[in-house]
């Protein structure tokens, strides 16, 4: 059998606030992705994953979704995604769209109805439950606040469940007209010609029944990373069926934060669940040869050994760059990349590290995200002039470390650059059915 696409392909994920602007915007949009896919086509990556641009208050920066099916004008509209869509097809690119499904904004429809009264049809598309106003339901903790997954509503006297900001609540998804809903934006995107979703805190969108109170071995983590049921697996099924009825090997890639390789492992179900998962340990792994063995090994034994195709990210929106994180050292960078293109799986990057990105600096006064991930999410530099190529001196976030050199004009000039060695290994990746699909034997 030959190897699908999302086997055989290396992802490069671009989160459209931060890749490029058309319209000297301080920040991104996708008329500005369009106008610089010669650069992704360039480097030699196989598939884009587009991180949100629907319309959002951006209470998470586009992770709180008010419309699951258009484009916040920040970003352009549905006819600009089109434009990029069919320009990355023109290019032999694949397009996934980013689905968030564990939550909506506050500011969706769907919660605005939920919220106005206990009697509205929508109330039940979301999770709510009585108690008193100082008594949350459970000990559930929310990402990035560190405060209760629960806020109180005085209008109604319940409270709702957010897993993330009490700006994102989460979705009721044993409604059935929440599934049926969610199924028919997949469809919505589809139909426009994706190939497929990264899907966001998939392994959430199941919870306990009982709603347990967290294990105090867990003291102080978000239920976020914790939560794990036989429910989800279900309801990944459904979204499985409504990609699988197109043609043409259309993907999703989940998102399942856990920080257990063996979990992870399970929401590829048999064959009918996630084509593909993110497995975050790894990218909690410090540059260690032991530790990083012991994460290969755990994926070979796990994903591997259920007959799964695992994946492999050093680097994202949500984490400090690697580069960074690794210390700092270009050489450390070169020496990732092999290691992420050598092993067995789809590798993931992110854009920017191509270019040995480092975070950036964040001045006190600059802080924009609740979460603390701003330094990764610095704009791309294109060039070495004091707009770097976005038509103004002042994006949303400061430029990352050394953009004067560290940019797309000046790497590419240079033979000997990161950049350059980021476009050889690809090529030899490309080239190298070993290195595609091959086995991994590790020598001691
Ligand atoms: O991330 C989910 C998630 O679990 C991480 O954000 C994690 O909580 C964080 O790194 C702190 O450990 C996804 C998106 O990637 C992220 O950008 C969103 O903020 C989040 O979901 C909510 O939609």
């Amino acid at each position: 059998m030959i190897a699908p696409w999302w086997q055989t392909g290396v992802f490069y994920q671009i989160y459209p606030r931060s890749f490029a602007t058309s319209r000297g915007e301080p920040t991104g949009d996708l008329a500005g992705v369009e106008a610089h896919l010669d650069h992704v086509e360039w480097l030699g990556v196989d598939a884009v994953w587009l991180s949100p641009f629907y319309p959002s208050p951006m209470a998470d920066f586009g992770y709180d979704v008010a419309d699951y099916c258009d484009v916040d004008p920040v970003f352009g509209d549905l006819a600009a995604f089109d434009r990029l869509l069919a320009a990355c097809h023109r290019r032999g690119l694949k397009l996934l769209v980013d689905l968030v499904p564990n939550h909506t904004s506050d500011q969706h429809p769907w919660f605005v109805a939920a919220r106005s009264s206990r009697d509205d049809p929508k109330r039940d598309w979301y999770i709510w439950r009585d108690g008193s106003p100082d008594t949350p339901p459970n000990n559930w903790l929310a990402a990035f606040t560190g405060g209760p997954a629960w806020t109180w509503e005085d209008a109604t006297q319940q409270w709702y469940l957010h897993q993330f900001l009490p700006q994102q609540p989460d979705l009721n998804w044993t409604n059935a007209a929440v599934v049926d809903a969610v199924h028919d934006v997949m469809r919505f995107w589809l139909d426009r010609g994706v190939d497929g979703f990264r899907i966001d805190v998939v392994h959430g969108l199941g919870k306990d029944p009982a709603f347990p109170d967290d294990p105090p071995e867990s003291a102080g983590m978000p239920h976020s990373a914790l939560n794990d049921t036989a429910e989800t697996h279900a309801l990944l099924r459904g979204l499985r069926k409504v990609v699988d009825a197109y043609p043409g090997d259309r993907l999703i890639l989940g998102e399942v934060f856990l920080l257990s390789t063996e979990r992870v492992a399970t929401y590829y179900g048999d064959g009918d669940e996630l084509h593909l998962s993110f497995n975050f340990p790894p990218l909690f792994t410090p540059w260690h040869a032991r530790r990083w063995r012991r994460q290969i090994d755990d994926t070979t034994l796990h994903i591997a050994g259920r007959g799964a195709w695992p994946t492999w990210v050093l680097s994202n929106h949500d984490n400090q760059r690697h580069r960074t994180r690794y210390g700092g050292s270009e050489h450390r960078a070169r020496a990732a990349l092999f290691l992420l293109l050598g092993l067995r799986g789809s590798p993931v990057l992110y854009a920017g590290e191509e270019l040995g990105l480092e975070d950036a600096v964040i001045p006190d006064d600059r802080r924009v995200d609740p979460g603390g991930r701003d330094g990764c999410r610095a704009p791309v530099p294109w060039d070495g002039t004091p707009e770097h190529g976005w038509g103004t001196t002042d994006p949303w976030l400061p430029w990352p470390p050394d953009a004067g050199v560290r940019n797309v004009e000046a790497l590419r000039a240079d033979d000997g650059s990161i950049l350059h060695l980021y476009r050889r290994l690809l090529a030899a990746r490309r080239s190298s059915s070993a290195l595609r699909t091959g086995d991994l034997e590790m020598i001691e």
